[in-house]
């Protein structure tokens, strides 16, 4: 089939994920049809540097024979089974043995689901049913953040703070209650980072008080925000906020989705902020994407109250666990330890990125740069000087975004903030071919709105009566 044919079936039967069908349509997907290392190629020929990583998960990079192989054997000896029943397989057991080893030393148990979504809804399940263990049924409320992404399930989506998304969803599950996110450059310029991190923890504080601490059961957040924004919090936040945790007895569940298996220079992100959370929910790099599989780490604490006290846990999935993506995920496992890709991002590239990104920060459409580990950020303004943001009808976010796709760059937009999470393996080189593409886009980008604003000039003067 040619490109055209893809499209036109596409169109007909393809509902996409977070896309508007209608439009895009009109407009034809791109076809993406092979990967090698750090790039993508689609059906017209065009190869892509993937500064995503996919959709920040293919860690390895595409095309690790290794993971081929691990998949396919395992199809071959056993393609699946379930762990109900008193059932379990050599991966799941490996798989679980693996990760226990390198989460932090009080979490030694974990429960396998499909997705990362269904690991938030699994860590919500968890949390609830531990307080009413613990004679506090009470202890309901999660408290989230606002613009977090915490996965598309109604679990999900409610314990998320995505405005848009949440406006179409009816009615959320109860007892979830959001605070503000410690988004220095969007929300607290009027103040030094530093105080900001306080302040967004105390707003934290504040709602714990509001709510009754009795009734509140954990925190929900990631380490960096992704999908938000790649919104790296100031220094002072984690800090803060541990403290209100340990103040008011309230559980952490650390969405490790996106920072967990290296994307912050340590396995998990919580290691980078010295946190220690009652509970990780994981997905993505767990496989390098390679094949869906999630779960949740859990801490000493709740896992010895549903183990010793809890009877049978009502919850589970036809794949939680299932053995040719636990067979991938484990060789993932070997092969990022075996190749020091954790090491390597905390020592080595993501210091190296972080220079590289940093100089973007020098272009007249760039208010900040930042970066941490492998992800970074550029937020994209109309006055630098003064870092006025664009009007939010001009899509500026997003024409850089087009721009990029076309001189061969994945990079990701959320409103006029332009985001990066390459694979781990991303060579220095590669990061230069990725610095260079991004400025290149910039640069188009600047022209095209001048040349814009030259038109909408053009024509305020030909419809002035003057
Ligand atoms: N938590 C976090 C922090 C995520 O980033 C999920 C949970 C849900 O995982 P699943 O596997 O159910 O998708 C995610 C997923 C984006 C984008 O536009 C990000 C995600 C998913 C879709 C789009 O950046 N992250």
């Amino acid at each position: 089939m040619n490109t055209r044919e893809y499209q036109m079936l596409d169109r007909a039967h393809h509902l996409h994920p977070f896309t508007d069908f209608k439009a895009l349509g009109e407009e034809g997907s791109r076809i993406v049809t092979r990967a090698e290392g750090v790039y993508i190629h689609d059906s017209e020929g065009n190869r892509m540097l993937d500064g995503m990583a996919g959709l920040w998960c293919v860690n390895l990079g595409y095309g690790r024979e290794e993971l081929v192989d691990a998949a396919t054997a395992q199809l071959r000896e056993l393609p699946y089974y379930n762990n109900f029943f008193k059932s379990a397989h050599p991966p799941a057991v490996e798989l679980a043995e693996a990760l226990c080893r390198l989460a932090p030393a009080h979490m030694n148990r974990v429960f396998f689901t499909g997705s990362g979504s269904e690991a938030n809804d699994t860590a919500l399940r968890m949390v609830r049913r531990y307080w009413q263990l613990e004679g506090k049924p009470d202890k309901q409320w999660i408290i989230s953040r606002e613009n977090a992404y915490h996965g598309s399930t109604v679990a999900g989506l409610s314990l998320g703070g995505m405005a848009q998304m949440q406006a179409q969803g009816g009615p959320l599950v109860p007892k979830i209650a959001h605070v503000r996110q410690p988004y220095w450059f969007g929300e607290g310029r009027e103040m030094s980072p530093d105080a900001f991190g306080r302040e967004c923890a105390a707003a934290l504080e504040a709602k714990i008080q509001e709510l009754g601490e009795e009734n509140v059961a954990a925190f929900i957040a990631e380490p960096v925000q992704g999908a938000g924004g790649a919104i790296i919090p100031p220094p002072s936040y984690w800090t803060a906020v541990k403290e209100v945790l340990a103040r008011h007895d309230i559980l952490l569940i650390m969405d490790e989705v996106i920072c967990g298996f290296g994307r912050l220079g340590e396995w998990f992100g919580s290691q980078h902020y010295g946190l220690e959370p009652d509970l990780m929910p994981i997905a993505k790099g767990l496989s390098s994407g390679y094949l869906p599989i999630g779960g949740v780490l859990v801490g000493d604490r709740v896992a010895d109250a549903l183990v010793e006290r809890g009877g049978e846990f009502f919850h589970g999935f036809t794949y939680s666990g299932h053995p040719v993506c636990a067979a991938v995920a484990l060789k993932n496992l070997e092969l990022m330890r075996a190749e020091g890709i954790v090491e390597r991002v905390r020592d080595d590239i993501g210091p190296y990125l972080s220079r590289c990104w940093a100089s973007l920060g020098d272009h007249p459409l760039v208010g900040e740069s930042r970066s941490l580990g492998l992800i970074g950020a550029l937020e994209l303004v109309a006055d630098k000087a003064r870092g006025e943001r664009f009007p939010k009808s001009l899509g500026v976010g997003n024409l850089c975004r087009d721009i990029c796709f076309d001189i061969g760059l994945v990079m990701r937009s959320v409103g006029d903030t332009m985001i990066i999470s390459p694979p781990l393996v991303i060579t220095r080189t590669e990061v230069d071919e990725l610095v260079r593409l991004a400025r290149q886009a910039l640069d188009e980008t600047a022209r095209r709105l001048t040349a814009r604003g030259a038109a909408d000039d053009q024509t305020i003067i030909e419809e002035s009566p003057s």
